[in-house]
């Protein structure tokens, strides 16, 4: 392992609500929510003011409302988190070549292969500068986490949030990590934790106390080997460079297998809100939803479902899952589930509003992902305004609309540099009002890929989300709903 903490890992703070911020004067310091309306919407994240009240990614919206009533509720615009994203990753590639990105907001850099750090001073600086860089160029925070490890710097961005910069002197990560819950670590889900609790085992510390053959015994070879080499905080995973994702995936394995049918579905419906939040981390969408399942006899198969077109709805991922568990016999026990969304794509408005045409048509989880399904819809007298959408005013200018529904719509108009905007009310069909393109939200020179433009290629997909299940994928049955 290294001697010098120049592994980086940046994440940036509540990011697609942070964006929502910067770009709206008025929402600034108050509490935001991002995420789906509906009535099954759930939420993408929410701001560090509505977090107080409870409010985090994954929870149903209709809940969120429930805690934090006064809240800004807003769609997400992926167009712009993604060049925001891409002007973020930009920055990180200049530090090295060694760039890993995880999701939209989040990415290792190896600063030492950039040669742009050393040693911890070096290192330090090059995070502080990184920081202050961000800021200006995007006019957003984010959390900095330095290392001599991967494990070790993402622990330290995420105890540097929000707006920090935590450095572990190589030689204190045991101590670190030792009143650490063994969650804390990478690879300790649910399952495992829960297994671990049962042997006594809360804390890293004891992990570590427990010794290698312990773990194994306890955990099976790979795992157990695995495990006591990160609690004696040794990982040696290299930072590597952006592999393309070709799908992302979840599983669980679980300590004695599950007989009863009605729990094997609930864990595919977790499964699948857990796949949906890391496809959402990563801004994709995809088209095949897959179940797998490892039965008692360790035989295993793959069961897939391919949609008109991509989704990252959790109502739409989860009853595709159900969907095809039904036609899988589980008699016998079930030791290992797992849900994934291959075909992947970027996210595009037409998912959004695919979605939101489904939502309203409340009860079709297939139209709520296909994009087409839009296209056949009898035209609404009611043009659709969204909560948090960019619209243009012929007389007024810029601004977004901060709320719709009986034939009218309410905008605020203000833009990122303006000052908090006045609200103003229009008819839903005014013919002076327009959907319009975000702003940037940092004017600057005319630099590089300063626009927020949708049809920007990202120049990279976030890698090293879950292992690719591609090569259990070929030959098998494919249905369309
Ligand atoms: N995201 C999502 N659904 C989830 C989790 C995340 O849509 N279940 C999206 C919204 C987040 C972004 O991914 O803004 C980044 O995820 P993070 O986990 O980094 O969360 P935040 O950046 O919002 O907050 P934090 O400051 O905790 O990093
Ligand atoms: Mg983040």
């Amino acid at each position: 392992m290294r001697t010098a903490p120049t592994i980086l890992h940046l994440d940036m703070d509540a990011f697609f609500a942070s964006v929502e911020q910067a770009s709206k004067p008025s929402l600034r310091g108050k509490a935001v929510v991002v995420g789906g309306l509906g009535p099954r919407g759930v939420v993408a994240t929410a701001s560090y003011e509505a977090r107080i009240f409870g409010v985090h990614s994954a929870m149903p919206t209709a809940q969120a409302r429930r805690l934090a009533p006064h809240a800004a509720y807003l769609v997400p615009r992926f167009g712009l988190y993604r060049s925001v994203s891409e002007q973020v990753m930009g920055l990180l590639r200049e530090l090295s070549p060694l760039v890993e990105p995880l999701s939209l907001d989040e990415a290792f850099v190896d600063l030492e292969a950039g040669g742009s750090a050393w040693d911890g001073e070096s290192a330090r600086l090059a995070g502080s500068k990184l920081r202050a860089d961000i800021r200006a160029a995007t006019g957003l925070t984010g959390s900095v986490g330095l290392a001599a490890s991967k494990m070790l710097a993402k622990i330290a961005s995420e105890q540097a949030k929000p707006d920090g910069l935590v450095l572990v002197e190589p030689g204190t990560e045991q101590a670190l990590l030792g009143p650490m819950p063994v969650r804390t670590l990478p690879g300790v889900g649910p399952a495992t934790g829960d297994h671990l609790r049962r042997a006594g085992i809360t804390t890293v510390e004891e992990l570590a106390e427990a010794g290698e053959d312990e773990l194994v015994r306890l955990l099976g070879k790979a795992h157990g080997h695995a495990l006591s080499a990160m609690a004696l905080a040794r990982d040696q995973r290299p930072v590597v460079a952006e592999r393309e994702t070709k799908s992302v995936s979840v599983e669980d394995t679980y300590d004695v297998d599950i007989h009863d049918r009605v729990r094997v579905g609930i864990e595919v419906q977790r499964l699948a809100d857990r796949c949906v939040g890391r496809l959402r981390g990563a801004g994709l969408s995809g088209r095949t939803i897959v179940l797998k399942v490892r039965r008692y006899d360790f035989s295993t198969l793959t069961r897939s479902e391919t949609l008109r077109g991509p989704t990252d709805d959790p109502a739409v991922v989860r009853e595709a899952a159900a969907r095809l568990l039904e036609a899988v016999d589980t008699t016998g026990g079930v030791r290992l589930l797992g849900v994934g969304v291959t075909g992947l794509a970027d996210y595009t408005q037409e998912d959004l509003f695919a979605q939101a045409a489904g939502e309203r048509a409340a009860g079709d989880p297939v139209a709520e992902a296909v994009p087409e399904a839009v296209a056949e819809q009898p035209e609404t007298t009611e043009r659709l305004w969204r909560a948090g959408q960019d619209v243009r005013h012929a007389e007024h200018g810029y601004g977004w609309v901060q709320g719709s529904g009986l034939g009218r719509v309410t905008v605020r108009f203000e833009t990122p540099q303006s000052d908090p905007g006045r609200v103003r009310t229009f008819r839903g069909d005014d013919p002076d009002l327009e959907p319009a393109d975000p702003l940037p939200l940092v004017p600057g020179p005319p630099e590089r890929d300063c626009a927020a433009s949708d049809g920007a290629q990202p120049s990279s997909v976030p890698a090293s989300l879950p292992k690719s299940w591609s090569e259990s994928l070929g030959g098998e049955a494919t249905s369309r709903p």
